[in-house]
């Protein structure tokens, strides 16, 4: 293709203001950048364009032709797809066995991702007796106790009742604990965080069509994996959202996510969420299990520990930029990120770059779910000086996302779990982000 055609098809595709020849010869990539930040947040005056940035080191600038344009392509890629193999750094990071073998979690690689979607690969994993691989022709639900009538269900008669499908975030309630180290990538950091589209059948429906009797107050939830995870759920709750849920971003669960049906509670703690589901059990008391007693409760400066702590409250991370970036250039940048929150939907996100002495609104971008990652994004100038990035998520509730110290006045140090704090990234004089905690 002649230089001229190239250029012109550049042009064509700028935004209007832009589409100045002189414009883009003068400021390079950086500036294009920049005024394109610029100008999907209008508050912003573009300025001068400052220090042109020179183009990154390229070998396929026109008229050369790329060897991929010069051969042909594999017909078809694989049956299932992979990303490309230049995606090295989006992959989970794995942390096998905690205190037991076989108990493993791994993250989502924040940093790397964008939008409201985990992908189903690289969704977060939390294992406490590693991952069953489920016959789906063998696995059954049984739902019994306080109901009129009690059934074994096969997946086949769990997939005939109505179904529907709902984004919502699932976190763990260990992201992270309150204790150092506190990691240096966004994964590090609060990687037990993932969005997903869930389908399944409302138990609402379910419980309906058996018949509740009086005093069902609860229901124990029960996995098939080797744990048997058990908790309870009050009964209120299941009436709610609560969904028997089979598939995940539209195909079927994975099994590190419970193949073939999980519990998915919209907003509660991640470990209610039952994974390999084989059993609900109707009751009057909750379970009181070790997963909702000895674990996954929040204790107290005095010794004493908080009876249940359902609900992840509002949250915000910005992923980027965040620990191991570089900002490359000075200028316009845009800080992006995602805020949640267990109690409904978010209202606002406000930033700061200075460690929280001034904050400004973000802005949110749709669709803002309830109970589901929530997109937000705002620009920032850096100039070389150091900066401490922060985001501060509020809910439709009007809870404000704490600082840490705030949790800790409130809880004491003892706390571990439930650590929704605001998370500061540093940027340095020489544009390396780091964790503003360490
Ligand atoms: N049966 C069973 N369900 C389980 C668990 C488990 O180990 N076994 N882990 C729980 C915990 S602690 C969390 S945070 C979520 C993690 O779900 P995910 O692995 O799909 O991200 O599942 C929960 N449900
Ligand atoms: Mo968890």
């Amino acid at each position: 293709m002649p230089n001229e055609a190239i250029n012109h098809s550049v042009e064509q595709a700028s935004p209007p203001s832009l589409a100045r020849r002189g414009f883009l010869r003068r400021g390079g990539a950086g500036a294009v950048a920049t005024a394109v930040a610029a100008l999907s947040h209008p508050e912003i005056s573009l300025g001068q364009p400052g220090t042109p940035t020179p183009a990154p080191e390229a070998n396929n600038l026109p008229p050369n032709v790329a060897e991929w344009t010069r051969t042909l392509g594999a017909p078809t890629a694989s049956p299932y797809g992979t990303p490309s193999k230049f995606e090295t750094k989006a992959i989970r990071n794995l942390y096998p066995g905690l205190k037991e073998p076989m108990s493993a979690y791994s993250t989502t690689p924040l940093q790397e991702l964008d939008g409201i979607i985990t992908p189903n690969g690289l969704h977060y994993e939390r294992h406490h007796a590693g991952v069953p691989q489920v016959d789906p022709a063998q696995h059954r639900l049984m739902i019994h106790g306080l109901t009129d009538r009690s059934m074994i269900f096969t997946m086949e008669e769990i997939r005939q009742f109505p179904s529907v499908s709902r984004i919502h975030f699932l976190e763990c309630s260990g992201n992270p604990s309150f204790l150092p180290p506190y990691g240096k990538t966004a994964a590090e950091v609060a990687g037990l965080v993932s969005g997903a589209q869930w389908t399944g059948v409302p138990l609402r429906t379910v419980l309906e069509y058996l018949g509740l009797k009086p005093g069902a107050k609860w229901i124990v939830a029960e996995g098939a994996d080797g744990a048997a995870m058990t908790r309870s759920i009050p009964i209120e709750k299941c009436l709610d959202d609560v969904l028997l849920a089979y598939s995940q971003n539209g195909e079927r669960l994975r099994p590190e996510q419970g193949y073939p049906l999980r519990l998915f509670v919209p907003g509660f703690e991640g470990n209610m969420s039952i994974k390999w589901l084989r059993r609900l059990h109707v009751t009057e008391q909750p379970g009181y299990t070790r997963e909702e007693t000895a674990k996954y409760t929040d204790l107290m400066a005095d010794g004493r520990a908080r009876k249940f702590s359902f609900v992840m409250e509002c949250k915000s991370l910005i992923t980027s930029p965040s620990g191991t970036h570089k900002l490359e250039r000075k200028g316009l940048h845009e800080m992006r990120g995602i805020a949640w929150s267990g109690r409904g939907k978010i209202t606002r996100v406000d930033v700061s770059v200075d460690g929280g002495d001034n904050w400004k609104p973000a802005t949110l971008d749709a669709p803002v779910l309830s109970k589901a990652l929530t997109s937000f994004r705002a620009p920032f100038e850096w100039q070389g000086q150091e900066l401490m990035l922060m985001s501060r998520a509020m809910d439709e509730t009007g809870y404000v996302q704490p600082m840490l110290s705030q949790l800790i006045d409130a809880r004491g140090k003892v706390s571990f779990y439930h650590n929704n704090s605001i998370q500061p990234w540093k940027v340095a004089t020489s544009g390396e982000v780091t964790n503003g905690r360490a």
